[in-house]
C-alpha cells in the first residue's frame, strides 16, 4: 500500500535555493534596516541585522570570485553555529558554489577524509579549529584558500590564512559574471551521512531538493503546526534558539527557517545548560526545536528549576526516538508546554519526511507524512508492501530526496531504487490515522545525542590498530545519549587492554564517537557466510547479559 500525504502538495518555486533566502532577507531588511537577525547567545552585545547579512554575503561572493571560486566548486565549513556561517553560505552559493559542513568537533583525521572526498577548494573555519584544519588541509591538494574567523581579535592568523574581517570588507562588485544554475542538477549543499551502511558519504542535495524541502517544511509549519499553537503566531515577534549544529541537516534548516521567516535567532555555538535556559528565560522563547537528550535534560535535570521557562509552549524533537514515557515526564514537570512532538527525517531526504501534527495528549509518534511525499512500508523478509499497523522498512519518495551520494554510484543504487524510492533502513509503521511510529533500525547506524556514528568508520579505525585482529561496533542503549558505541574486539596481541582500545579511538575521532559503551574482547566476531557482521547477534548477547 502506498501511503499518500494527508496534506495537499505545495508548489516548488523555480528558483536557486540561496535566492529564496536572500529575497526574504532583503525584504526583512527593506521593512526595517535595523531589524536584528541574529544575537550571539554567548555574547549578547554582538548582533547582526538582516541588512548586514545581505551586504556581507555580497562581499563574500566578490572575495570568493576573486580567488577563482566558481560554479560547482566546493567550500567546506568547519565552524560552530554563528551568523558568519549563514553569510558565507549565501556568498558561496551566489557564485554557484556547494557548501559542505564538516563539524568543528572533528579531528584532523575526520576533516582530512571529508575534505579529500568532497575535493573542496576553500575551507572556512575559526581560529580555535585552525590548527587541525591546517593539518588536514596539508594533505588535500584541492584546497586553495583557507579563511578563518577570529574568536579573539588579538590573535594573529598565519600569513597564508585569509581573515574573515578582511573578506567582509571587500567592496561588493555588482558586475560579477552571471552564474547559470541548473536547478535540478547543480548541488547546493553536501552534508555527510553514512546512510544505511559504510562510511560517511557526501549527500548531494540540489537547489531543487532544498527548495522543495523548504517549501514543504514552511507550508507545514505555517498552515498545520503553528495555527494549532497560536492562530496569530507572528515569526517577527519570536525568538528562535539555534544550537543544533548547522553542519547537520536539521540545524541547517532551522537556521534557514529563522532567516526566511524573519525571526530573531539566538545562536549558541554548542549546548550549554546555562546559556540555553537563560536564553529561554530572557527572550520568552515559545518554541524549542531539539533532540531527545535535551528532552531528557528538560525532564530531569535539577538546574532547569532555577530558570523560568514558562514561556515554552511547543517542543519539536527529531533525529532520534523520543519515548512516550519521557514526553509524559516532561509534560508533568512543565505543564505549560502544550505539545511535545516529533518529526522524522534523514539527511538523504533533504531533512524530513514526517512532520509533527500537534497532538496535545498522544506521545511517541514521529509525525505524519509531509506534503509532496509518498511512503511505503515494506516487509523485510518477503519484500511485500505492508498495510496500516504492520511493521516493515520505511521507503519514501519526494522531490526533496537527494540526487545521490557523491562519487558512489553503487551506494546510491542500494539506497534509491529504480523507481525513486529511498530505502530508509528504519523499521516502523503507520497507524490507522497515519501517524508514523519508528520501532527499530535495520541499518547499522548508531545515533549518539542525535549525531551519526557509523559503526563501519569505527571498525575501520580499530582494524588499523596493530593489536586488533577483527572488530565490530554496535550501539548500546543509554538514557542520556540515546545510544553509545561499544566495540567487540578479537585481539591479535593478548596484552592489548580495553583502555588501549578506547584511548586509540579517542585519539582519532570526535568525542561523541568514542567507545563510551565499552570494549569487550571476543574469540570471534559473529558473521554471516558472506562475511557480514551479525550485529543483531551481538545486540542480543548484550541484552541477555544485562538480564543475567
Ligand atoms: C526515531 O537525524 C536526521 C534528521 C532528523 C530530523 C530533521 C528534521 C528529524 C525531524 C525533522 O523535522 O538525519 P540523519 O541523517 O542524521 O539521521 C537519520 C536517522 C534516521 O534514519 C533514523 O534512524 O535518524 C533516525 N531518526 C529517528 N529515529 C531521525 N528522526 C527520528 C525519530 N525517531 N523521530
Amino acid at each position: 500500500m502506498v501511503v499518500k500525504s494527508d496534506f495537499p502538495d505545495v508548489p516548488i518555486p523555480n528558483s536557486p535555493f540561496y535566492q529564496v533566502i536572500l529575497d526574504a532577507v532583503w525584504s526583512h531588511a527593506s521593512l526595517n534596516p535595523n531589524r536584528i537577525a541574529v544575537i550571539d547567545g554567548e555574547n549578547e552585545s554582538r548582533t547582526i541585522t538582516f541588512r548586514e547579512i545581505f551586504f556581507q554575503s555580497q562581499s563574500v561572493a566578490t572575495f570568493l570570485h576573486s580567488h577563482g571560486f566558481g560554479h560547482g566548486d566546493v567550500a567546506a565549513v568547519t565552524l560552530p553555529n554563528c551568523w558568519e556561517y549563514s553569510v558565507f553560505f549565501l556568498g558561496a552559493a551566489m557564485r554557484g558554489g556547494v557548501v559542505s559542513g564538516a563539524s568543528p568537533m572533528f579531528t584532523d583525521y575526520e576533516l582530512e577524509r571529508q575534505f579529500n572526498d568532497c575535493k573542496c577548494k576553500v575551507v572556512f573555519t575559526i581560529d580555535t579549529a585552525l590548527a587541525k584544519v591546517r593539518v588536514a588541509a596539508a594533505k588535500c591538494p584541492s584546497i586553495k584558500v583557507i579563511i578563518a574567523l577570529k574568536s579573539d581579535p588579538k590573535r594573529q592568523l598565519p600569513l597564508d590564512v585569509a581573515n574573515w574581517d578582511d573578506m567582509i570588507r571587500t567592496q561588493p562588485d555588482c558586475h560579477l559574471p552571471e552564474v547559470h544554475h541548473d536547478l535540478k542538477n547543480d548541488l547546493q549543499l553536501l552534508p555527510y551521512s553514512s546512510g544505511t551502511t559504510g562510511a560517511p558519504k557526501g549527500v548531494m542535495l540540489t537547489h531543487y531538493n532544498l527548495v522543495a524541502m523548504h517549501s514543504i517544511f514552511s507550508s507545514h509549519s505555517q498552515n498545520i503546526m503553528l495555527p494549532q499553537i497560536d492562530p496569530n503566531w507572528q515569526w517577527d515577534k519570536e525568538v528562535q534558539l539555534l544550537f543544533l549544529p548547522y553542519s547537520h541537516i536539521y540545524g541547517f534548516f532551522l537556521m534557514v527557517n529563522a532567516l526566511v521567516r524573519g525571526a530573531t535567532a539566538v545562536v549558541l555555538r554548542h549546548f550549554d545548560a546555562h546559556n540555553y535556559l537563560n536564553a529561554i528565560q530572557k527572550y520568552r522563547v515559545r518554541m524549542l526545536n531539539l533532540v531527545p537528550p535535551i528532552l531528557v535534560f528538560l525532564a530531569k535535570h535539577p538546574i532547569v528549576s532555577k530558570y523560568d521557562i514558562s514561556s515554552v509552549e511547543f517542543i519539536m524533537s527529531g533525529a532520534a526516538p523520543a519515548g512516550k514515557d519521557l514526553c509524559e515526564e516532561l509534560k508533568a514537570r512543565h505543564p505549560h508546554v502544550k505539545a511535545i512532538t516529533q518529526g522524522y527525517g534523514m539527511t538523504e531526504m533533504g531533512m524530513a519526511s514526517h512532520l509533527p501534527v500537534i497532538e496535545f495528549t498522544r506521545f511517541g509518534n514521529a509525525g505524519k507524512l509531509a506534503s509532496n511525499y509518498e511512503a511505503k512500508v515494506v516487509d523485510v523478509a518477503t519484500g511485500k508492501e505492508c498495510g496500516r499497523n504492520e511493521k516493515g522498512e520505511l521507503w519514501v519518495r519526494s522531490p526533496s530526496v537527494m540526487k545521490g551520494y557523491l562519487n558512489r554510484k553503487e551506494a546510491t543504487e542500494e539506497t534509491i531504487d529504480a523507481d525513486g524510492w529511498l530505502h530508509t533502513g528504519d523499521i516502523g509503521y503507520h497507524d490507522d490515522e497515519g501517524y508514523l511510529f519508528i520501532v527499530d533500525r535495520l541499518k547499522e547506524l548508531i545515533k549518539v545525542r542525535g549525531f551519526q556514528v557509523p559503526p563501519a568508520e569505527l571498525e575501520d579505525l580499530l582494524l588499523s590498530h596493530p593489536g586488533v585482529q577483527d572488530a565490530a561496533v554496535i550501539g548500546v542503549p543509554d538514557q542520556q545519549a540515546g545510544e553509545l558505541p561499544r566495540a567487540f574486539i578479537v585481539r591479535r596481541d593478548e596484552s592489548l587492554t580495553e583502555t588501549d582500545v578506547a584511548e586509540y579511538v579517542k585519539s582519532k575521532v570526535s568525542y561523541y564517537k568514542q567507545l563510551k559503551g565499552g570494549v569487550e574482547f571476543l574469540k570471534e566476531i559473529p558473521k554471516s557466510p558472506s562475511g557480514k557482521i551479525l550485529r543483531r547477534f551481538l545486540r542480543d548477547r548484550m541484552e541477555a547479559n544485562a538480564k543475567a
